[in-house]
């Protein structure tokens, strides 16, 4: 396993606030320096060496300003060191100029988080994506490089000369390999999609879990489908959205679906790549937004989740609807009363680490099922089969009887989710029914 000896720069800027956005707090701090820590070790790399920088007037050419780049310089050992990471944003110019004076590679967070990916990424879909985040961030480096070098070239190249054909050059191949990327990332997404109708069809009820990363998705996830996905104590441990089921009374299957865990600055080229991924929440029932309820940084971290949320499409309104809070790692801290989170009545605490800590979550997601369904008894004319196969197809038949009293044809009684009762009131109006 390859291992990096890296030098961690944690900036604060001024006005209180720390990576560019996020409010500064002391216990913001420590949990938000305590999670760059794990975003490294999860790049099987070990911190050597690690500073805090106060940042008062970010300078766009350095960022820090030189004295404190020098301090850097003299006061550690920089030969030990294979990689320096700035825990924030640097522009192309910044990390180059950065990279001059230090002597060494520089990474920001949007790249170390797109490093890990790539370590993590596992499936051809998953592969596909962060290869095309990785290319839309390159693209906009490479241009504003090739200028540097251009310039630097100054008199010796003609006006427009080898510089600029060979940005326009190196442009053009990310550029194609980016439609090409697309292509087939689209190729596997339209597969996606034949399979979601499938399920759509099929009636079940979908909960997707969503929430920030190492919050417990994927032990639950585990836990109530008896599957086994890695959970581990680390950051980004699962990026392909997987699916399974539990069963619920009367048979009826629930579909469950774990995916990449959201986190602080999360590059916008990730987001967009895994769109595709993410859209799976868009035709889940209900969202189980899960928080860690031992972290001290909990807020941010459920109001991050829920502006991603927002950010890749989603409406307050229907947010609402969906979103379900669990509060996970209940053996750790259970106390909720301070938490200010959103739509905090819909609520249920769990402790996912053994099916005794996940009963309360079960239970809600049965009665919440029991609720999407209606038990309802359809007087079926003789003779329309097109009707009964329709039943079958789309609802839960439990009982079936021919009758030729007070009509004639068969009684069947079924377990049928609301959205599909009204498509079948409005689709056979004449058709007799009764909720039982
Ligand atoms: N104490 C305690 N630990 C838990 C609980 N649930 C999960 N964990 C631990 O938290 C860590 C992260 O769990 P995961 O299930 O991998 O978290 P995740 O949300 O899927 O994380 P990513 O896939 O990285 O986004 C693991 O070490 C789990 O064992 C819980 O209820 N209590
Ligand atoms: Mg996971």
């Amino acid at each position: 396993m390859i291992n990096y000896n890296t030098f961690l720069i944690l900036p604060i800027f001024k006005n209180n606030k720390f990576l560019q956005n996020d409010i500064f707090n002391q216990k913001n701090f420590i949990s938000r320096s305590y999670e760059t820590r794990s975003l490294v070790q999860a790049l099987n790399a070990s911190i050597i060496f690690e500073k805090i920088i106060n940042i008062s007037v970010p300078k766009s050419s350095l960022l820090i300003n030189n004295t404190v780049a020098n301090e850097i310089k003299n006061n550690f050992d920089l030969s030990l060191v294979d990689l320096i990471i700035f825990d924030c944003s640097l522009s192309p110019i910044q990390q180059r100029n950065l990279e001059k004076i230090l002597q060494k590679k520089i990474i920001d967070r949007t790249q170390l988080i797109i490093e890990i990916f790539g370590l993590r990424a596992k499936t051809k879909e998953g592969k596909l994506q962060v290869e095309l985040a990785n290319l839309s961030f390159e693209k906009t480096r490479l241009v504003r490089s090739w200028t540097h070098l251009e310039r630097q070239r100054g008199g010796l190249s003609k006006v427009g000369g080898p510089g600029e054909s060979q940005i326009e050059l190196d442009k053009r191949m990310i550029n194609s390999k980016i439609k090409k990327l697309k292509k087939s990332l689209l190729k596997v997404t339209q597969t996606r999609e034949v399979q979601r109708k499938f399920r759509k069809n099929a009636s079940s009820l979908i909960f997707s879990l969503v929430g920030y990363t190492n919050s417990g998705k994927s032990t639950i996830f585990n836990n109530l489908t008896a599957s086994n996905i890695l959970v581990k104590d680390m950051v980004f441990a699962t990026l392909d959205t997987k699916m399974g089921s539990i069963k619920v009374s009367d048979n009826k299957k629930i579909i469950i679906s774990d995916t990449v865990g959201f986190i602080s600055a999360l590059p916008t080229e990730l987001i967009d790549s895994f769109k595709s991924s993410l859209e799976e929440l868009f035709s889940s029932d209900y969202l189980l937004l899960v928080h860690d309820l031992s972290n001290p940084n909990i807020e941010n971290q459920a109001k991050l989740v829920f502006d991603t949320l927002i950010s890749i499409g989603f409406v307050e309104e229907e947010l609402e609807r969906k979103i379900i809070n669990v509060f996970n790692k209940c053996d750790l801290n259970s106390d909720l009363s301070n938490v200010k989170i959103k739509f905090k009545k819909r609520s249920v605490k769990t402790s996912a680490l053994t099916p005794k800590g996940l009963q309360n979550l079960k239970i809600y997601i049965e009665n919440l099922a029991e609720k999407k369904f209606t038990k309802v008894l359809f007087h079926i004319p003789i003779d329309s089969y097109k009707i009964s196969s329709w039943l079958y197809k789309n609802s839960h038949v439990y009982n079936e009887t021919y009758c030729d009293i007070d009509f004639v044809g068969n009684k069947v009684s079924a377990k049928i989710s609301n959205d599909k009762l009204n498509f079948f009131k409005s689709q056979f109006p004449e058709i007799e029914l009764y909720t039982i």
